[in-house]
């Protein structure tokens, strides 16, 4: 059936919750993907353009197709804010509630993260699953976390989401429950529930500072090393983890879904001649990444911070791109990631019909490749091998002998021009990379 709101959808009858189930709030945050795809209608506030609000709608789609669902329609709102009390207005409440009825729909996902009151007051009012994109991209990360502390941190995002969510639904779950000024049974449940997640947010806090710091030794190892780093970033979906493997044969998993890295794999890779830079994928970012999330993932997404430098992957076949790009640098102003070197690679070129020109003016160097063809990437290594070089500095001084430890890595890293053993000790004049320069005055 074509609704009215042009967009195909397909009737799933029976699928509303039993009559008994009525009157309690749906405390369910996952979509089940057991039985059959559960379907929902998208739902949207936007102040921009129909056009701009319905390429916002593709990428949630999206985000419903990766967590498992499907989506059964679209409804949106013009508003300059979402309605503080319920997201959408009242009178669209009314068109919501006619299309599920019409659709069959289990449940609605809200475009944004809704606040505890509009979550309350949009589960009374329509009696369905709502969802916002916050929960379903937590859904996503939590399938797809492989690694224990990937676990960790996204368990202590839903922790939190919940914990803040649940003091919205104590309150209407105590009207429903019990008498005035007493408790119903509902919110002493709730209650519990809350204790019990404060303490296991305690845990998981408790470990992810353990692997917080164990990344730290790691981090501070390699800088002891000498190796420059690179840290691979872009838009969710947009080729990182392709490019990696293209650069180093990493064999890290690539995939057309979002958010299939959650973990951080960094190679080595040769630039050609004695160069040689480390390489770390990164997880991707999205338009509105929850801030929880952020704050969770923010000692994996700090990768980008420890960098020597930056290499943006741009997906250069998505309309959406601009946008796109536009997002990874705020999330990477969000994380601190300042003044590095950029070089903006936009990616499956090979997808692309026309030759377009592309140049990213916020970077230092901007190329066209396909990560998946190998188009391209000799120019990438040498622009890293550039950046490399650019970043060595003309010394001239005398080392102790104690420091030969030093003197080789100079020997391996940089370029030597003079050197000469004297009694006071080494005369040296070389290039040498910054990462070793900051260590010459080191014991
Ligand atoms: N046509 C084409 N497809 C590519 C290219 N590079 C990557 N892809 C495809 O794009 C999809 C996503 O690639 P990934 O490398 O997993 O992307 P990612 O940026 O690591 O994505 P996340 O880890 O999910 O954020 C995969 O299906 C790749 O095969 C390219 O140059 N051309
Ligand atoms: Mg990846």
């Amino acid at each position: 059936m074509r609704s009215k709101f042009g967009y195909q959808t397909v009737g799933l009858a029976g699928n509303r919750r039993r009559e008994s189930q009525l009157n309690q709030p749906v405390l369910d945050h996952k979509i089940n993907t057991e039985e059959r795809a559960e379907s929902f209608l998208l739902v949207a506030v936007c102040s921009e353009d129909e056009s701009k609000t319905q390429v916002l709608l593709d990428e949630l789609e999206e985000l419903v197709h990766t967590a498992g669902g499907r989506a059964a329609g679209r409804i949106t709102q013009r508003l300059d804010a979402p309605n503080a009390a319920s997201y959408v207005g009242r009178g669209k409440i009314e068109e919501i509630r006619s299309y599920l009825e019409m659709t069959g729909a289990d449940g609605i996902i809200c475009d944004d993260e809704l606040t505890p009151v509009q979550m309350r007051n949009l589960l009374m009012a329509l009696d369905c699953k709502v969802l916002d994109r916050t929960i379903l991209i937590l859904d996503i990360f939590a399938a797809h976390a492989a690694s224990s502390e990937g676990k960790i941190q996204v368990e202590l995002a839903q922790l939190r989401y919940r914990a803040t969510h649940l003091t919205g639904m104590g309150q209407s779950m105590s009207r429903l429950g019990g008498g005035i000024g007493t408790r119903g049974p509902g919110e002493s449940r709730l209650e519990m529930n809350r204790r019990r997640i404060r303490s296991r947010i305690g845990r998981l806090k408790a470990l992810s500072r353990e692997a917080a710091t164990h990344r730290q030794l790691t981090r501070e190892h390699r800088r002891r090393q000498q190796m420059p780093v690179a840290a691979i970033v872009g838009y969710t979906n947009a080729g990182k983890s392709t490019l990696l493997n293209a650069l180093t044969g990493a064999g890290a998993l690539a995939q057309d879904m979002l958010f299939a890295t959650l973990d951080t794999t960094t190679r080595i890779a040769d630039l050609g001649g004695s160069e040689t830079l480390l390489l770390t994928d990164t997880v991707g970012f999205i338009r509105k990444l929850p801030h929880g999330l952020i704050d969770a993932f923010r000692s994996t997404l700090e990768g980008a911070r420890y960098a020597d430098y930056i290499i943006q992957v741009v997906d250069a076949s998505d309309s959406d791109m601009e946008e796109r790009m536009h997002v990874v640098r705020q999330t990477l102003d969000e994380l601190g990631v300042r003044n590095k070197k950029i070089l903006t690679l936009f990616n499956k070129c090979d997808q692309m019909e026309e030759d377009l020109i592309l140049h990213d003016f916020g970077a230092d160097k901007s190329l066209r490749i396909s990560a998946r063809t190998g188009m391209g990437l000799k120019e990438v290594k040498r622009a890293l091998s550039d950046f490399l070089r650019e970043d060595r500095v003309l010394v001239e001084r005398v080392l102790g002998y104690q420091k030969m430890q030093i003197l080789a890595r100079i020997h391996e890293r940089g370029e030597i021009l003079e050197e000469s053993y004297e009694a006071d000790g080494i005369h040296i004049r070389a290039y040498v990379p910054l990462s070793v320069y900051g260590t010459l005055d080191d014991d």
